[in-house]
């Protein structure tokens, strides 16, 4: 064998150099996918759960008093950047580390990962206000993460091996000459899978990362705004709420609140840039501010709101307290001209609805713009700082959420986002009755049974709610006292169960004498009809 020449000795210790720095960079790679999708995942559903800002707000917990002031006064205002610019340091080297671990010493490369993604875990769902989902973020990001790790650096093996001498790789020649080329290749598919998953993860991370900043000083804008206090409130009446075990309590609270959003992230609104346009067939044009709306003055309205795609039976309705303004007291300023029978209300998000004029404009009817929902401003998710709320008509015609625009207009010259899509371009609420309690699948011990729910008509008011357990006769069931006709009510039915399966079946009847539409039919195109009946097994 030929002595190796200084040159050629260079030459190799130079490329197995190179190999540190490509799996180091696989590293950094793996690590940039990590927090990309964790800082995605965060942004759909748990906000708080940046993995580096947790981090970093972990660190800021531990860090001992002495440190924390010298910190402050070294660095200033400055301390939490210099925070964040040491941990993202730490990050990098830590990413690298665990790259070259993985291409030199298999599979501490992971393990590294696999740390990390423990210690980031951790310090999210310490964090005291965590979300149920808050682990997601960073268990997700570590396992994409460690995939990334896994397919970078298989590709660097596979390049490497192409490229060392046969008498390194300690297998004869005759191995690699079948494989055709594996030098151009390895090296192709390893930079262009590194550069790709490395574009991917900086656009995800940086513009996910950003989303969630914004709705984090929205957040805080929410937290400190004081709304004047409203004139008039609503008083719950004695007896409005039954007490009975597994019925829906009479408000529901927000954070039950069912949600209905076509945009994929919640839209992150300022009270203090927001503004109300009222235009199209008017006779001026209207230009409100925040401020300008909440000093009209605001009173509470109680609602029960109910979504088209509500089955019989389904959770897709929900009754809050809102404060807000009446509808047509602006569009009074705003003055519709004759001809106009739509407004076609639209949200910072795009997504609009069309709700007849005459609704928004009736005496008896409280359409309302809302800004607070059970004496809070409006949650994000519900439509912050300013939403529609129309008794009576489904949401997706009427409550439109962020709504930025009010175009006075006709059915015939324009269309709502849904109307398109298979939904009718009107839709009054149908009114219907659900049974709570008992439910399929749990059984009840014979005996007295309280059979209870809810029953909303909005607008009209709910007279009577039936029931009737295997075709048997109807019996009325007791109503609680309702607020006003625009809310559910609840009822219940003592029942003397026997052992065995039974059907329990509902159906209400309105304050015009109607009784509820007994036909089934599906949520499109204008929401679903029929009797809710529940199979019930009595145990002895
Ligand atoms: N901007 C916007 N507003 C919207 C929607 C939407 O997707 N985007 N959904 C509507 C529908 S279909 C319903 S049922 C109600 C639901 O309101 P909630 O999410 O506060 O319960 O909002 C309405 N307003
Ligand atoms: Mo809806």
């Amino acid at each position: 064998m030929a002595k190796t020449t200084a040159p050629e000795k260079r030459d190799r210790t130079r490329r197995r150099g190179i190999w540190w720095l490509w799996s180091a960079l696989a590293g950094v790679v793996s690590a940039a996918a990590f927090l990309a999708v964790a800082e995605l995942i965060a942004l759909l559903v748990a906000r708080e759960s940046s993995p580096i800002l947790a981090v970093g707000a972990f660190v800021i917990d531990i860090v001992p008093q002495p440190l924390k002031e010298f910190a402050i006064a070294t660095f200033g205002a400055a301390d939490k950047i210099v925070l964040l610019g040491s941990l993202g340091l730490a990050v990098l080297v830590a990413a690298a580390i665990a790259g070259i671990l993985q291409f030199f010493a298999r599979p501490f490369g992971l393990v590294v990962i696999a740390l990390a993604g423990v210690l980031s875990t951790a310090a999210i769902v310490t964090r005291t206000g965590a979300s149920p989902l808050a682990f997601l973020p960073p268990v997700v990001g570590t396992l994409v993460g460690a995939a990334v790790l896994v397919l970078l650096i298989t590709r660097l093996r596979r390049w490497a091996e192409g490229t060392e001498p046969a008498s390194e790789r300690g297998r004869p020649d005759a191995a690699s000459a079948d494989a055709p080329n594996p030098r151009g290749l390895g090296r192709r598919s390893f930079l262009l899978t590194t550069a790709g998953v490395g574009a991917a993860a900086v656009i995800v991370g940086i513009g996910s990362r950003l989303l969630n900043a914004t709705t984090a000083s929205i957040d805080a804008a929410r937290r400190e705004l004081r709304l004047p206090e409203p004139r008039s409130t609503v008083t719950i009446p004695e007896g409005a709420e039954l007490d009975v075990e597994g019925i829906s309590p009479l408000i529901t609270p927000n954070a039950d609140f069912y949600r209905v959003d076509t945009a994929l992230t919640v839209p992150s609104v300022d009270p203090n840039t927001w503004r109300l346009v009222i235009d199209g067939m008017v006779d001026q044009r209207v230009e409100l501010s925040f401020d300008d709306l909440v000093g009209m003055g605001l009173d509470e309205y109680a609602v029960t709101l109910t979504c088209v795609s509500n089955e019989v039976g389904g959770g897709l309705v929900g009754n809050a307290i809102w404060q807000g303004v009446p509808i047509r007291d602006i569009l009074r300023m705003a003055g519709p001209k004759a001809g106009a029978d739509m407004v076609l209300s639209r949200s910072v998000d795009g997504y609009t609805a069309s709700t007849p004029l005459d609704a928004l404009t009736d005496e008896s009817r409280d359409a309302i713009f809302a800004v607070a929902m059970n004496g809070e401003p409006l949650p994000l998710e519900h439509g912050f700082p300013v939403r529609m709320v129309v008794p009576g008509l489904y949401g997706y015609v009427s409550a439109t959420k962020w709504v930025t625009e009010l175009k006075v207009t006709t059915f015939e010259a324009d269309e709502a986002y849904w109307t398109p899509r298979g939904y009718a371009a009107e839709a009054p609420i149908k009114f219907s009755s659900r049974i709570d309690t008992p439910r399929t699948g749990t059984p009840v011990p014979a005996g007295t049974v309280a059979v209870a729910g809810m029953a909303w008509a909005q607008t009209v008011g709910i007279e009577r709610v039936e029931v009737r357990i295997d075709d048997g006769d109807w019996q009325a069931a007791t109503l609680s006292t309702p607020i006003n006709s625009d809310t559910w009510v609840q009822w219940v039915l003592e029942w003397q169960a026997e052992a065995g399966t039974h059907y329990v079946e509902v159906r209400a009847v309105n304050k015009n004498g109607d009784t509820q539409i007994e036909e089934r039919a599906p949520i499109a195109p204008d929401g679903s009809s029929g009797w809710q009946r529940v199979l019930v097994t009595v145990s002895a």
